[in-house]
């Protein structure tokens, strides 16, 4: 497939996916959700020797600045925006059961559905720069990609609370310290760090990392319907007023007044 979103350069069996949109610092339309889906199911069996994937963002401003906003229009039922949010479900359920190491490195804003990304992946190194924050409450969303079900397991639930609900944002080290991030590193770093962590992988018995990485997600998979309220709400959300009105004011650069509706 040619790819018009991302950019896949391999580095001697490490593949270095970028997300490829700096003009709208990188946010995720729905054809980048869907190269990189296609990618974790097919594109990834013509590099020869692959021993991981480094998923980062085009410049040095941000990793993912979320969902396209620009592309929120047009949902006219619950249904069809679950059935969006089930499609960024599948591709990045496919990343997080990847049989190879996948590590997001992370050089300034990760937000909303680029939050959801890197946290699909088995690891995030965070550059200094690094911020990470779920903004989806100032547009009458909630995650649509399951970060509401990844975050909280590694910050546990107080914290995944406040960070929902305020959109605080979090800088690189206590990203560490909260357990989003495995390393912070000086800027321009990540890729770097996340390359070093990868050999050292590819060093260890292929078969075994596969299992790891199946066991470990075994652990996250509780078959809870946190996922599936998730989705429902998420459909329900992007039929309401407080919705268009988030989107739209995003987009005509004021500020929201939502109306609980
Ligand atoms: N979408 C579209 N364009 C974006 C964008 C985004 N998320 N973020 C930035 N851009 C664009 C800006 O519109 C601007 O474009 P121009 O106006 O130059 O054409 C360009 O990128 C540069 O951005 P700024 O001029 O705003 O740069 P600043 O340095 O001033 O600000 C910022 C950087 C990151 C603080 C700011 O850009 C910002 O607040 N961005 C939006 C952050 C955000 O709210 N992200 C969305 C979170 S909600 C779904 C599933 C999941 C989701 C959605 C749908 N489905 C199943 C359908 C998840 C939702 C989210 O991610």
């Amino acid at each position: 497939m040619d790819y018009q979103n991302i950019l896949i350069e391999n580095q001697n069996g490490v593949v270095i996916l970028t997300i490829n949109r700096p003009h709208a610092l990188n946010a995720l339309n729905m054809a980048t959700i869907s190269e990189v889906g296609h990618f974790f199911e097919l594109g990834y069996k013509e590099i020869e020797n692959l021993k991981g994937v480094v998923i980062t963002g085009a410049g040095d401003k941000a990793f993912v600045a979320g969902a396209d906003i620009k592309e929120f229009t047009g949902i006219e039922s619950p249904e069809q925006g679950s059935a969006l949010a089930r499609n960024g479900h599948v591709a990045f359920d496919r990343m997080e059961q990847f049989h190879k190491p996948v590590i997001a490195a992370v050089q300034g804003f990760c937000l909303g559905g680029g939050f959801e990304l890197a946290l699909a992946c088995h690891m995030r190194i965070a550059g200094e720069k690094a911020k990470f924050s779920f903004p989806e409450v100032n547009l009458g969303l909630l995650p649509g990609f399951n970060g509401s079900q990844r975050l909280p397991m590694l910050v546990g639930k107080a914290k995944a609370f406040e960070m929902l609900m305020t959109t605080d944002m979090i800088k690189a080290e206590e990203a560490v310290r909260l357990g989003i991030a495995n390393h912070h590193v000086i800027q321009g770093e990540e890729i770097n760090k996340s390359i070093e962590i990868i050999e050292k992988i590819a060093t260890k018995a292929p078969l075994a990392i596969a299992e790891v990485i199946k066991t470990v997600n075994a652990y996250q998979n509780k078959e809870a319907d946190g996922t599936e309220q998730e989705i429902n709400s998420f459909g329900y959300l992007m039929t309401t007023d407080d919705f268009k009105e988030g989107t739209a004011a995003f987009i005509e650069k004021r500020g929201a007044n939502f109306k609980g509706k």
